[in-house]
């Protein structure tokens, strides 16, 4: 299909009879669709679907994940199970078009959603999930609708600081719940930092005693088990989202030294749990390399061992130090050498290591292109569009501005390119906690943000633009707020009115 008749497509008018006590998804005129992100090809044909009350759930045998996701949603909706009632079916289907994660999604007589995975059968329910209101309704009427859709690209995350301030496990479950809804599917977290360790080590258990007793002046502090974290994996896994583990490092480990002087050189007499918000001051200390690499090597075991993430960060951020770039091959080695693949932040691109190493870009400026040229696959995380501990606006308070003082309001974030990066599997938006101590002022950092980051990851740009992302963005308001999301009211999408739980 050509770029202009899938505009056309998202666009087409959906001519929608509203039947008293109906709850149709679209009001009458030419709206789009509401989903975000945007799919690639999208055919409102004419007719409509309503349920009332009763659908039947056709699933294929192996499809256990997908069809618990779609009868927690029909749950949660008060659709109850029914053999009398709207046939809703899942289909693994071989049909190598829809990759790994793509589906198509088929409303007529009745609903059928198709894909090669599982994980393509839970993004085809995500869908069908904002085209159905957002609260329990007695009746629902759906417009007949053939969507084909796949992502642009495979890694579409969110990086969560819960070394600054630690996040509960509960907000940390509402987000993966969330993120699902947008099939955003990486949850990066960055589990450790100058401020604090929080996750159990069990060879290393002062690790979380004292390391996970700090925090950021005015944060949390606290750790999670590794049965927590085994619980959150699952949890995540069976939505759709990989948890991809940082350790960061060979800097940024002051908890760690705190918690173990000998990880520390000798001359080092700064060993106190850290709650400032500088970075770039401890390291571990690459003169002891029969200390730090067993220390490293036997971390990484236990973090291996909880996640199954084929990805594994290493961190490698802000350090300058004659030994840093033998340090980052060594431990991308070891990782490698655990049959896991691991990821860097830029810098560590000037290690000589495999060029299957991942790097995170995160300053606009910074040179990547020679470790492109090597072939190393990017994660897209430039801070002047992805670094949403900036401000929704500019000057909003308890927020950064060190990277774009105008903070990164949604349209900034929107307005992001990935195309030029030849490399790129995708993009991730970064929430650091120096300044986010709640889990209000996280939802107001992440939403509507994160919603914008996901199109760009998802959708093609023969699909995007800022007004349909708006349009599109501004009808599921209602699926946020039943989600008890305490977004950023933000004016662009007319949620400024004073009737929503953010700042
Ligand atoms: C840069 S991004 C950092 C973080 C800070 C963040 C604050 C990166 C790899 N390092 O340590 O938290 O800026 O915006």
């Amino acid at each position: 299909m050509k770029s202009d008749s899938l505009l056309a497509a998202l666009f087409v008018v959906v001519g929608l009879a509203c039947a008293p006590g109906a709850s149709a998804f679209a009001a009458t005129g030419a709206a789009p669709l509401p989903l975000v992100p945007a799919p690639r090809a999208v055919e409102v044909q004419p007719g409509e679907l309503r349920i009332a009350g009763k659908a039947r759930v056709d699933a294929d045998p192996s499809a256990t994940r997908a069809a618990a996701a779609l009868r927690s949603t029909l749950d949660a909706l008060g659709v109850v199970e029914d053999a009398t009632g709207t046939r809703i079916a899942l289909r693994l289907v071989d049909e190598s078009a829809l990759g790994e994660e793509g589906y198509r999604l088929l409303v007529g007589d009745d609903i059928r959603i198709s894909a090669r995975t599982e994980v393509g059968l839970l993004h085809g329910i995500q869908t069908l999930r904002q085209l159905l209101p957002a609260q329990a309704a007695s009746e629902v009427a759906l417009p007949h609708v053939a969507i084909d859709d796949a992502p642009s690209y495979p890694w579409r995350g969110l990086s969560l600081d819960v070394a600054r301030s630690f996040l509960p496990v509960a907000y940390l479950e509402k987000t993966i719940d969330r993120m699902s809804r947008f099939k955003l599917n990486r949850l990066h977290l960055h589990l450790t930092d100058d401020q604090g360790w929080r996750i159990e080590i069990r060879r290393y258990p002062k690790l979380v005693e004292i390391g996970g007793a700090s925090a950021v002046e005015g944060g949390r502090s606290g750790w999670y088990t590794q049965d927590e974290l085994r619980h959150l994996v699952a949890y995540a896994q069976a939505r759709g989202i990989v948890i991809v583990p940082e350790i960061d490092v060979p800097g940024h480990v002051q908890a760690a030294l705190a918690s173990y002087n000998e990880l520390a050189c000798d001359d080092e007499d700064n060993l106190a749990p850290y709650s400032g918000l500088e970075v770039g001051f401890s390291v571990l200390c690459l003169d002891k390399p029969g200390v730090v690499y067993p220390f490293v090597q036997q971390v990484m075991e236990e973090v291996l061992a909880i996640f199954p993430s084929k990805e594994i960060h290493i961190g490698g951020d802000e350090i300058k130090h004659p030994l840093y770039a033998d340090f980052v091959a060594r431990v991308a080695a070891m990782v490698e050498g655990m049959g896991r693949t691991p990821i860097a932040w830029e810098e560590g691109s000037v290690a000589d290591t495999n060029p299957g190493m991942l790097l995170q870009l995160w300053n606009d400026g910074y040179d990547i292109a020679p470790a492109v040229a090597e072939g190393h696959p990017l994660i897209l995380s430039p801070c002047s569009y992805f670094y949403i501990d900036h401000g929704n606006y500019a000057g909003q308070p308890q927020t950064y501005d060190w990277c774009r003082k105008e903070g990164v309001p949604l349209a900034r974030l929107y307005s992001f390119d990935p195309a030029p990066f030849e490399t790129a599997v995708g993009i991730e938006a970064a929430l650091w906690t120096e300044l986010v101590h709640t889990d209000e002022a996280a939802d107001n950092r992440l939403w509507p943000r994160l919603a914008a980051a996901a199109e760009l990851g998802w959708s093609p740009a023969a699909v995007r633009g800022y007004e349909g992302f708006v349009q599109r963005m501004g009808a599921l308001r209602t699926h946020l707020d039943a989600l008890g999301v305490g977004y950023h009211p933000e004016p662009d999408l007319g949620w400024d009115d004073g009737a929503s739980a953010g700042d």
